[in-house]
C-alpha cells in the first residue's frame, strides 16, 4: 500500500485532534442527557396519566409525574406492533422493510447499519442499554449493555454480559434491571453526556408481578372493557380466527397461575400447556410468599367451580379478572422503577438537563375484543405510550395531539443531541411538536405487520388518519376501514359503506402514497 505525503500529514493532524474533538463535544454540557425508559407490551390504558378506565383502580404516580411536569402525547403509535421490530424502528428511525429487522424470528438486527445510538455515542455521549432487548445480535454503539437473553425471565433471571458470559442474578427482573441502570449512573464520567436506555421485560407475558406487589389490588373492583365478549360480526371473519382470546387461549398454568397440582383432576377447558417456567425458577421463599397469595384464592376457584357455581360468562370474568390484575400489579414494579430513577435525577442535580421518555414497544390488549397479546393495527395495540419531560423546553402539562411513531424517537435524539439526522431515516424529528405542543408532523401513519402466524394474526398493512383507519389483509384479499370518531373501539368495516366511499377513496390513495414514499416492499 502506497501513501501520499498528504495522506500521511491528514493522518497524523487527525489522531492529534479527535481525541481533543471528543473532549470539545464531551465539554458542552448544553446537550441534554437523555434517560429512556422503556417497558415491553404495557397499553396506554394500564398508564393513569392517559385517563383509560383503569385509571382510577390502578395508579402509575411516577410515569404520571413526567407526564405532570412534561408533555403526554395522546397520539403516539408503533410502526408494527411487535417487540424487535419496534425497537429496530426504534434505533434506526426507519420501517421495518428498510431496517430488516420484520418479525421476531431470531434472524437479528443487523447492527452494521445506521443508528442513532452509534451516532450519539461517536459525538461523546456515555451510552448503555440495560434489560430487554430482544434483537438477537449484541448491541452495538454502546460503552455499556448488560442485556437479557431473548425474552428473559421475571425471577432470579440471566443477564448477558459484555464478554460473553451469562450471570444469573437473584431477584425480580425489574428490580435488578433499575439497580444496574442507577450503578451505571453512579459510575459514568461524569464530565460527559449520557444516554441510558432503560429497558423493562414487564410487564409482558407471563405477567408475573413482583413480590411486594401480589395481592395489591385484591380489594379493587377492575371494570371490565365494553368488549370482553365481542363476537367479531361485522369485520373480517379473520377475527374470530384469533389465538389470543382470554378465554380460549389463555394457559391455567402460565398465564392464570392455577398450577396442574392445584387444579388436580378438575375438568377445565384448555389451550395449550406451557408448564410454569417463573415458578420452577424461585427459591423456596419466593414459592413460599407467591403460594400464599394465589393458592387460597385457587382452592376456592376450584371448589366453586367443581360445584357447578361458575358458569361459561362466570369463567371468562374469572379470567379476565385474574389476568387484570397480575397485570396491573406486574406494572407497579415498572412505575417504582421509573420513581427510583427521578429521584436519582433529583438527588444529583440531573433533572434540570436531563430528558426523561417513559414508552413501551407496543400496546396491548387488556380484555379489548376478548383478547390478550398485542400485532393488530387496532387501537389497543397500535399504540405506544409516550411521556416525556425536558425541563425548560417542553411546557409542563402539554398534551400534544400530533401523531407520532416509534421511528421519529431516533431523529428526536439526534437534533436533541445537536447532530444532524441522515437522510436515509423516514421519521420526523418530534422538536417542533416539543417546544409547541400545537405543532404536527404528519398527517397520517403508515403500518405494516409481516409476522407469520403467531397467535394466528395475519400480515396486514394500512393507513391512519385523525379520523379514520384503512387496512389491507392480503391473505384474504380483504380490506377493514374504521370510523374512529363514531366508532372508537372499531366494531365496523365500514369499506363497503357507500356513505363513506369518498373517504375510502381518499384513504386509499393515502394509503398508496405513503407505500410509494417508504418505498414499501409488495405483499
Ligand atoms: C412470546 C409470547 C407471545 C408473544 C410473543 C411476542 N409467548 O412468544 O404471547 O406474543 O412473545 O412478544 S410466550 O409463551 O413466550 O410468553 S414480544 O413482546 O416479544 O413481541
Ligand atoms: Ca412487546
Amino acid at each position: 500500500m502506497k501513501f501520499s505525503i498528504t495522506t500521511i500529514y491528514a493522518s497524523i493532524i487527525w489522531l492529534v485532534l479527535c481525541p481533543w474533538m471528543t473532549e470539545l463535544s464531551a465539554a458542552d454540557s448544553d446537550r441534554p442527557n437523555v434517560v429512556f425508559v422503556f417497558s415491553d407490551d404495557h397499553a396506554v390504558n394500564a398508564i393513569s396519566a392517559y385517563g383509560g378506565p383503569l385509571a382510577e383502580v390502578a395508579p402509575t404516580p411516577n410515569i404520571d409525574r413526567i407526564a405532570r411536569e412534561g408533555a403526554l402525547f395522546q397520539n403516539s403509535f408503533c410502526a408494527n406492533s411487535i417487540c424487535g421490530p419496534s425497537r429496530a424502528c426504534i434505533l434506526t428511525g426507519k420501517h421495518s422493510h428498510k431496517n430488516g429487522f420484520m418479525r421476531n424470528d431470531g434472524k437479528g438486527f443487523d447492527s452494521s447499519q445506521w443508528t442513532f445510538a452509534k451516532s450519539i455515542q461517536a459525538s461523546g455521549y456515555q451510552t448503555a442499554v440495560i434489560g430487554k432487548w430482544h434483537l438477537h445480535t449484541d448491541p452495538v454503539g454502546f460503552d455499556y449493555w448488560e442485556i437479557l437473553p431473548g425474552q428473559g425471565h421475571y425471577y432470579n433471571p440471566v443477564f448477558l454480559q459484555m464478554d460473553g458470559s451469562q450471570k444469573k442474578f437473584e431477584g425480580y427482573v425489574t428490580d435488578l434491571t433499575t439497580d444496574k441502570s442507577i450503578e451505571w449512573l453512579q459510575q459514568r464520567d461524569k464530565d460527559k453526556p449520557f444516554l441510558l436506555m432503560c429497558q423493562h421485560k414487564a410487564p409482558h407475558r407471563t405477567f408475573a408481578p413482583a413480590l411486594r406487589h401480589l395481592g395489591s389490588l385484591d380489594e379493587v373492583e377492575i371494570p371490565e372493557p365494553a368488549t370482553l365478549f365481542d363476537n367479531y360480526a361485522n369485520r373480517s371473519a379473520t377475527l374470530a380466527k384469533n389465538e389470543m382470546e382470554i378465554d380460549r387461549h389463555m394457559t391455567w398454568a402460565y398465564d392464570l397461575k392455577l398450577r396442574d397440582d392445584e387444579r388436580g383432576d378438575l375438568e377445565l377447558p384448555s389451550f395449550r400447556n406451557y408448564g410454569t417456567p417463573e415458578y420452577n425458577r424461585m427459591t423456596s421463599e419466593q414459592r413460599a410468599q407467591w403460594d400464599a397469595h394465589f393458592a387460597p384464592k385457587n382452592a376456592e376457584f376450584v371448589r366453586d367451580y367443581r360445584a357447578g357455581k361458575i358458569n361459561d360468562r362466570q369463567l371468562v370474568q374469572w379470567k379476565y379478572r385474574r389476568y387484570a390484575q397480575n397485570y396491573l400489579e406486574t406494572v407497579k414494579a415498572v412505575d417504582d422503577s421509573v420513581g427510583r430513577l427521578l429521584k436519582y435525577l433529583d438527588d444529583n442535580d440531573l433533572a434540570k438537563n436531563t430528558i426523561v421518555i417513559y414508552s413501551s414497544d407496543q400496546g396491548f390488549y387488556l380484555g379489548e375484543h376478548g383478547w390478550f397479546d398485542k400485532r393488530w393495527m387496532f387501537e389497543e395495540s397500535f399504540k405506544m405510550p409516550f411521556v416525556i419531560r425536558w425541563p425548560g423546553m417542553i411546557k409542563p402539562g402539554s398534551r400534544p395531539e400530533a401523531m407520532i411513531q416509534n421511528i421519529d424517537y431516533a431523529p428526536t435524539f439526534m437534533e436533541c443531541a445537536g447532530l444532524p439526522i441522515p437522510e436515509e431515516v423516514q421519521g420526523h424529528s418530534l422538536m417542533p411538536v416539543l417546544r409547541d405542543s400545537s405543532k404536527k408532523v404528519r398527517d397520517s401513519l403508515y403500518y405494516a405487520y409481516y409476522e407469520l402466524g403467531e397467535h394466528a394474526v395475519p400480515q396486514h398493512f394500512g393507513v391512519r388518519t385523525k379520523d379514520h383507519k384503512l387496512f389491507y389483509l392480503p391473505a384474504t384479499d380483504e380490506w377493514q376501514m374504521f370510523d374512529l370518531n363514531k366508532d372508537p373501539s372499531e366494531l365496523v368495516n365500514v369499506y363497503h359503506n357507500p356513505e363513506y366511499s369518498a373517504v375510502r377513496t381518499q384513504l386509499s390513495q393515502e394509503y398508496e402514497r405513503l407505500r410509494r414514499k417508504f418505498d414499501a416492499p409488495n405483499y
